[in-house]
């Protein structure tokens, strides 16, 4: 048996875009041809995959009319039902179109905002009909190549007033569905609106409704800003609000790899593992690479695969990592449980604390914490040479 089959209790999801990308990039046209919607649900559900996940078009391609949309839906419903695959999450595509080209809902032409807004809220009907419990939003457009072209404040007002009309959107129709802003710091635009999880974080926070709007946070997103992906989703967790996650790969600062999870910084995948893992994150573990453009068709199933291979044999090293005596040991050397203990006792003041006596500051001086012993017990876990 192979213990790194995935099952659907692991909760992985993947993008139609993710599997369906046709490799076109900046400088290079598409290398592969379309994927039909209901062909990958089949693929992926073979794989060991529970979830799908889409933007609006990657289903119902632009302009399709009213009759051809009922029967793809209706496919792909039928797919849905004949493997199980279940769609924990959608998204609006509000980048494609060329009317898109300065943003949707922060879009300088108001004409503008108002279609990106109608084009969310429809897609968020289809989301809830089809059982997605998160909608997520990635303003890839909004945001600026040059400051004389937009006022940041009012890109702001206007970026709340879309969730405040999306909020209240889903609370009359009835839906059980929360927002999750995806943060990025560039890439389609020069500088994009909401750059990092604590940019999305602040501004969930001055929401009329910030129960329903959490975050989406991206493994590369982060790292292309140079951040920690493992901390900024322990800030996610600790507001509560890690309502979904992007797992990728990306090797440092430079443009969105979209490397499959494992990919790139292999360090930081093994340390978000094991916090996702130890935190007991519920949500979907959803995979949002691009298979690269060197492969074709098979490839990409390779990709996708490993994606969720390298989740559980990560989850499978961090558990190693934590039951080791040794690393116990060394935890404790480090005093890493001491930081949970208040640095004032039960009902102290600081009054107490200026009256104690003087601590022996030569000995918190000198003794170092052993960080490295346990840096490198992690990475011979991860090295596969323990446990
Ligand atoms: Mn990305």
């Amino acid at each position: 048996m192979d213990v790194y089959r995935p099952r659907s209790e692991d909760r992985f999801s993947f993008g139609l875009w993710t599997v369906g990308w046709q490799g076109v990039n900046t400088f290079g046209s598409a290398v592969r041809g379309p994927l039909d919607p209901v062909r990958a649900v089949h693929r992926l559900a073979e794989l060991g995959a529970w979830g799908v996940t889409f933007h609006d078009e990657d289903l119902v391609p632009a302009g399709t009319g009213a009759a051809e949309r009922e029967r793809i839906i209706g496919r792909f419903r039928g797919a849905l039902e004949e493997t199980g695959v279940v769609v924990p999450m959608a998204t609006t595509n509000l980048f494609t179109d060329p009317v898109f080209r300065d943003g949707g809902f922060t879009s300088n032409s108001r004409r503008v905002r108002r279609l990106a807004l109608r084009k969310a809220a429809a897609n968020i009907d289809l989301a809830a009909e089809l059982g997605a419990r998160t909608y997520v939003c990635w303003g890839g457009q909004d945001g600026a190549e040059t400051e004389a072209g937009k006022d940041g404040r009012a890109a702001l007002d206007r970026l709340r007033e879309a969730f405040e009309v999306l909020c209240a959107f889903i609370r009359e129709r009835g839906y059980d569905l929360r927002l999750a802003v995806e943060p990025k710091p560039n890439e389609p635009r020069g500088d994009v609106l909401l750059p990092t999880v604590g940019h999305a974080l602040a501004f969930i926070g001055e929401l009329e409704h910030p129960e329903m709007v959490g975050v989406n946070p991206e493994v590369g997103h982060e790292q292309m800003a140079g951040l920690n992906m493992v901390h900024g989703v322990a800030q996610a967790l600790w507001h509560g609000k890690l309502f979904h996650i992007d797992l990728n790969g990306q090797r440092g600062v430079k443009f969105d790899q979209d490397l499959r999870f494992g990919g790139g910084d292999l360090r930081e995948a093994f340390f978000l593992v094991d916090l996702l893992e130890r935190e007991g994150y519920a949500g979907p573990r959803h995979f949002d690479f691009k298979p690269p453009r060197t492969e074709d068709d098979a490839g990409v199933w390779v990709s996708a695969q490993a994606c969720m291979r390298n989740y559980l044999i990560l989850r499978e090293k961090a558990a190693a990592f934590r039951a080791d005596p040794e690393v116990a040991e060394a935890l404790e050397a480090s005093r890493v449980g001491e930081l949970a203990v208040p640095t004032l006792g039960e009902g102290e003041s600081v009054k107490g604390l200026l009256a104690e006596a003087d601590p022996d500051v030569e000995e918190l001086r000198e003794r170092g914490y052993g960080f490295e012993r346990l840096d490198q017990l992690a990475t011979e876990h991860l090295l596969g040479v323990r446990g």
